[in-house]
């Protein structure tokens, strides 16, 4: 080589102590073949820093309730059983994902997507069809479609049986399809490089979805979803999930994912689960002086505020209005209806301009278990301020 040639090439600096540290595991494993050793050593090299990547991503996945449908987490720590069954251990799943080829080279983009795809169909039954019309009315990703892509997505998905200790998803592989539940009991496992045992991180039972992680952001599957029974689910290939669902789940996550991080209550959630209120909510805008909340009312759900200013008022002697308190940003209003099953206890209305997100009562019961204890500690602050106000006549157990 030229003097010339060889100031052109630079050396990346991370190539020393990558030999370095491939010759020490060749000299101390002494392989058979020394090229599918090497196959195999980067390969997972590369998959343990994509896991690490993709647990920086989603906040480094916290034990809590799975979410989505009626997913939830175990409730005490000896529901967070190691499970010994037949799992293969976080070497072998390592090694499995590694032999097979990765689909994701790229990172996908939501706003430079504009491939079309070819329209997938798979003719179903009178029967199928009202089951599936059924099981995906309460996945929150496809709220947001219109007729016609909802219409795409009844066509495009495909039923899949599964039988009692079925593995529908391995964590660490490819993602292929993202599944909706018809019924059936299912677990979620994950292990990590600092718990490399699987771990319980909770489970599903007839309702919800998963496997829309790997699908969305191109990455290995974060989780291992294994069927507890007999079961049957609704699948829907990547092409078709890129196609129809991922712009708008992406941008609905990417616009409330700020004003999910502004919400203190919401810190009890962990990222995976601030996610799915995400594709949950759903925006409300309302004018100067408009209501939102109407005392006694029946609840349909609570208001977290993006922009502006919430006055809650309370109806005291002779129906007299009175404010009690603000909201602003990052604040909520309406949850305490939902907490204690009882009507509206005060009435919100608007000051000036108010932007808010809406959580339906159903998502809310679904999602914001986690934070409950907070709320409740919050709702004994509303005793406190309206006895102040009110006197102590004023009392709360009327709303309990
Ligand atoms: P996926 O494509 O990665 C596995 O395939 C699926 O399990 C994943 O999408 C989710 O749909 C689902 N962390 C990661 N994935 C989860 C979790 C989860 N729960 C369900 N899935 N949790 C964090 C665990 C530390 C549980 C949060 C409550």
């Amino acid at each position: 080589m030229s003097r010339d040639a060889a100031s052109r090439y630079e050396i990346p600096g991370q190539l020393q102590q990558l030999l370095l540290d491939f010759t020490v595991s060749c000299l101390v494993e002494r392989p058979a073949d020394l090229v599918d050793f090497a196959a195999d050593y980067f390969a997972q090299l590369r998959q343990r820093r994509q896991q690490q990547q993709h647990n920086q991503q989603t906040g480094g996945l916290v034990a809590g309730s799975a979410a989505h449908g009626n997913g939830h987490g175990p409730e005490s720590d000896d529901s967070m059983l190691t499970d010994e069954s037949d799992e293969p251990s976080p070497e072998s799943l390592a090694n499995r994902f590694n032999r097979r080829k990765s689909v994701f080279a790229e990172s996908y983009d939501p706003e430079g997507d504009d491939d079309e795809g070819e329209k997938v169909v798979h003719p179903k039954s009178d029967q199928q069809r009202h089951r599936l019309a059924e099981a995906v009315k309460n996945i929150f990703i496809f709220r947001s479609l219109d007729p016609d892509q909802v219409q795409d997505v009844l066509d495009a998905m495909f039923e899949k049986t599964v039988d009692s200790g079925d593995y529908v998803i391995r964590q660490g592989d490819d993602g292929d399809n993202f599944y909706v539940i018809d019924r059936g009991a299912f677990h979620i496992y994950v292990a990590s490089d600092t718990e490399p045992t699987k771990r319980l991180v909770g489970q599903y039972e007839d309702s919800g979805s998963f496997g829309e992680l790997a699908l969305m952001y191109n990455m290995p599957r974060a989780a291992t979803v294994q069927a507890m029974s007999h079961g049957s689910l609704w699948a829907m290939d990547r092409t078709t999930f890129r196609r129809i669902i991922l712009k708008t789940a992406c941008k609905k996550r990417k616009m409330y994912e700020t004003l999910l991080e502004t919400v203190p209550m919401l810190r009890a959630l962990t990222s995976y689960e601030r996610m799915n209120v995400a594709d949950a909510l759903n925006p409300r805008t309302f004018e100067d002086g408009e209501c939102i909340i109407r005392q006694g009312d029946v609840a349909d759900g609570m208001y977290f505020v993006e922009t502006g200013t919430v006055r809650i008022t309370v109806a005291g002697e002779n129906d007299v209005e009175v404010e009690v308190s603000r909201v602003t940003k990052g604040g909520y209003v309406g949850e305490l209806a939902l907490v204690t099953h009882r009507p509206r206890a005060a009435s919100a209305y608007c000051v000036g301009p108010v932007r808010l997100a809406f959580l339906d009562v159903q998502a809310f019961e679904r999602l914001m278990g986690p934070c409950m204890n907070i709320m409740k500690r919050n709702i004994d602050d509303y005793e406190d301020q309206l006895i102040r106000i009110f006197g102590s006549r004023f009392n709360m157990s009327d709303f309990r």
